[in-house]
């Protein structure tokens, strides 16, 4: 019945099916995938977008337009195939018995696309499934010369790399602004084999032997019963776990702080938290620490920005990636290192090196800058790059090496064992994102996935027939040298050094080095996170935890959650260390995200080049209507029902649109708020959240009366009323170089106490 003749062949080129929308195909794509992938289709030089796209609005909010050279569309050739390379003539419609009649079995293109659709997914990592990532280049300075070989660091090298960024506990899909660790994993490929340096954005971990990560691990993830919460350490397990096993005290206040929740991937620090051992060119050792500088400064969201930002925009972290990389705001670190010598004992100042939990103050060790990294593309395809990607802390080079920390051991099994699982069989180096950009000779073979086509007869070693090869490499060829570590005589047990047990020190250091602001912040966040847990048990065990921190601290969370503060034992004197606090500097405003409010009716006069006075100074302008469209000529970025005051890290009012048809009555403005009849219900909102978020507020023209109608006047600490939009505009960034207008923030509870 396939042959039907009554069946008439749908969407048929005779013009009896309905009519296919005109599609202008796209050009091939030589060589944009390797080599072996090519299609035999052949280019046409068809115009990348068809008219009506061109016209249309960008694709991306920063108005990139995808160039004729970079392939950025999904079609390979001009026609539509199978995988096997047959053209198709139909891709819509399944083989039937008869149009009304039952699939036939022998559709094997229905069978072909379905099939591989079913098995489009991969696990998730099992941690930090969530994350996005960037293409860019490692350039050297040479200062690390003298304490390693890595070429990679030798003077004026380049080296390309691609850094993922993450959350560590929620699933792939959950949000951006989860109060976490930060995963900062960045692969070099250098010309002597991949280096990955696979950090966080906190210098220190919770545990101090990685056979307790499963333990961690499955403290922190969701209830096993009902899988809730996601991505929150705000529940039972997880401060069952860490009030328990209190080494993981020092990592949780760092959480706890607003080191959890970043403004931006683009303003965070990075740490290789282990010691590393490095080798120079005359076999001297030294130990370091890694970390990465962000040149944007350290900035963090406030929590109620992190909890608005997960509903509204839950993917706030890697749009701003991207945003920014697409508009040339390329977001760079300096990579340091604190270097120490490579003596015996492996200890600096009673602090054991070899202990994860543990930090070198800066003060004592400075960070000394060795390269830059610059991040300046964004990947094309997500799966192919940022999911497929393998980092594994194993993967080194002729001059780095690791050292004896537990943590940093079990590490180097983990890695590579998880990525069997995760992308399928043991060649995931195979992947284009995965490959060295070394030349690589191995005689691994076979295995799930093999791309490789692998010549001769003679994967083994020693060998005569294919040329006996390969040959290892000489005492001068650059090879990856195992260094003759001394290793303590000993006998094997199951015991951590008596060094590891001071686990309250260093979080007492950091509580001391930030400043009443950073304070409250984190006294809040315990008290949100353990007004969260159901068992007071577990409440009381974490407050011993912070009595034995600071009295302070303590006092603080226990009266915000009712519950009487244990006494603090005798604590010892900390010298606080200042570079831990991210408050008190100006860093550049390159990047940020300034609102500027516009009331259509009464455009403002210089509204389209305070849009570019904004752009020149590498900020994004979102120009913000009660409505969509354009504005004096400018786009409107975001209308008030689609926009909120978290996206912005400054407002500028041009204008005050007064309520309109479109304004939801029914919004709960809070009595005695600032605001008035007169401002629509939505502005009043965003001018009350700028405030509480502490964002610099600018207003001049029509915008100034509706600010003072706001109850905003000059002489409040970051509210700038000027004459015209250019005075305004520079000291909203200036004040912006700070972060946050601090001064607004109330006077810490805890203190008065
Ligand atoms: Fe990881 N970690 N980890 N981790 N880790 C993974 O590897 C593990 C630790 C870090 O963007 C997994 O490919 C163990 C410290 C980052 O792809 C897994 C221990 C630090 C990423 C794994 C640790 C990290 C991972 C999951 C305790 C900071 C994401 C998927 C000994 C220095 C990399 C994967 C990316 C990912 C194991 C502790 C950083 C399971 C056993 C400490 C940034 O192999």
């Amino acid at each position: 019945s396939s042959h039907d003749e009554s069946t008439p062949p749908v969407d048929a080129a005779d013009g009896s099916g309905p009519t296919p929308p005109s599609v202008t195909p796209a050009p091939g794509r030589p060589g944009a995938r390797p080599p072996q992938f090519d299609e035999p289709t052949t280019p046409t030089d068809a115009p990348l977008t068809s008219p009506d796209q061109a016209a249309a609005e960008p694709r991306t909010p920063t108005g990139a337009v995808p160039s004729a050279d970079d392939a950025t569309t999904a079609q390979q050739g001009e026609r539509l195939t199978t995988s096997q390379g047959a053209r198709l003539r139909d891709t819509d419609h399944s083989l039937r018995a008869g149009a009304r009649g039952p699939v036939l079995l022998q559709d094997h293109h229905l069978r072909e696309k379905i099939t591989h659709f079913d098995h489009e997914r991969i696990p998730e990592r099992v941690v930090h499934a969530r994350g996005a990532a960037a293409h860019g280049v490692f350039e050297s300075f040479g200062t690390a010369a003298s304490v390693t070989c890595a070429d990679f660091l030798a003077p004026g090298r380049r080296t390309e790399v691609f850094t993922r960024f993450s959350t560590v506990v929620g699933s792939r899909g959950s949000m951006d602004t989860a109060r976490d660790t930060r995963g900062f994993a960045t692969k070099f490929y250098t010309d002597e084999g991949t280096f990955d340096l696979v950090g966080n954005n906190i210098p220190v971990f919770f545990i101090q032997d990685a056979i307790k990560f499963p333990d961690v691990i499955h403290a922190a993830k969701p209830h096993p019963d009902r899988e809730i919460p996601q991505a929150q350490s705000a529940h039972d397990t997880f401060w069952d776990f860490v009030s328990l096993h209190t080494e993981a005290q020092h990592h949780t206040i760092w959480f706890m702080a607003d080191r959890g929740i970043p403004r931006s991937f683009r303003m965070m620090e990075g740490f290789g938290i282990h010691t590393f051992r490095l080798t120079n060119a005359d076999g001297e050792t030294s130990l370091v620490k890694f970390h990465w500088k962000p040149l944007l400064g350290v900035h963090s969201l406030t929590w109620e920005e992190a909890q608005m930002i997960g509903g509204t925009d839950p993917d706030f972290h890697r749009r701003d990636l991207a945003d920014a990389i697409e508009a040339g705001a390329y977001p760079q670190w300096e990579l340091g290192l604190q270097v120490l010598p490579d003596d015996p004992e492996q200890m600096f100042d009673g602090i054991d090196l070899l202990d994860p939990t543990k930090i070198i103050p800066e003060e004592l060790v400075p960070v000394q800058r060795v390269g830059r990294l610059t991040l300046d593309h964004n990947p094309r395809n997500y799966f192919a790059e940022t999911e497929q990607v393998a980092f594994h802390p194993g993967n080194l080079v002729p001059g780095i090496d690791v050292t004896d920390d537990p943590l940093l051991q079990g590490r180097l099994f983990s890695y590579l064992d998880t990525q069997i699982t995760r992308l399928g069989g043991p060649n995931f180096a195979q992947l284009p994102i995965n490959r060295a950009h070394a030349p690589v000779n191995d005689m691994l073979r076979d295995g799930y996935g093999q791309q490789a086509d692998h010549a001769g007869v003679a994967p083994y070693r020693p060998n005569s027939l294919d040329g006996g090869c390969p040959f290892t490499a000489g005492a001068d060829e650059h090879a990856f040298e195992d260094l003759p570590v001394r290793v303590a005589e000993s006998v094997r047990e199951r015991r951590n050094p008596e060094s590891f047990s001071d686990h309250f020190t260093q979080p007492r250091m950091f509580w001391a080095s930030m400043t009443d602001v950073e304070k409250a912040h984190i006294v809040s966040a315990y008290a949100f996170e353990l007004g969260r847990c159901y068992e007071t048990t577990i409440r009381e065990r974490q407050l011993a935890c912070l009595a034995q921190i600071d009295p302070e601290l303590c006092r603080g969370v226990a009266e915000a959650l009712g519950l009487p503060a244990p006494k603090s034992p005798d604590l010892p004197d900390v010298t606080p260390s200042p570079a831990l606090s991210q408050v008190g500097g100006t860093w550049p405003v390159a990047g940020r995200t300034v609102g500027i409010v516009v009331d259509p009716e009464a455009p403002d006069a210089d509204l389209a080049a305070l849009h570019e006075a904004v752009v020149a100074v590498s900020m994004t302008p979102l120009v913000i209507a009660p409505v969509g469209g354009t504005v004096g000529g400018v786009p409107v970025g975001r209308t008030f029902a689609t926009g909120r005051s978290v996206e912005l890290d400054a407002v500028l009012l041009a204008g005050a649109p007064a309520p309109g048809a479109d304004a939801v009555p029914a919004l709960d403005v809070k009595a005695g708020a600032p605001g008035a009849p007169g401002t629509d219900p939505r502005l009043t909102l965003l001018l009350e959240e700028c405030w509480r978020h502490a964002k610099p507020i600018g207003a001049w023209g029509a915008g100034r009366d509706a600010a003072t109608t706001a109850g905003l006047t000059e002489g409040m600490p970051g509210v700038h009323l000027g004459e015209d939009a250019f005075s305004v505009l520079e000291a909203v960034a200036e004040q912006l170089a700070q972060h946050r207008v601090w001064e607004r923030f109330e006077a810490p509870s805890f203190s008065a106490g």
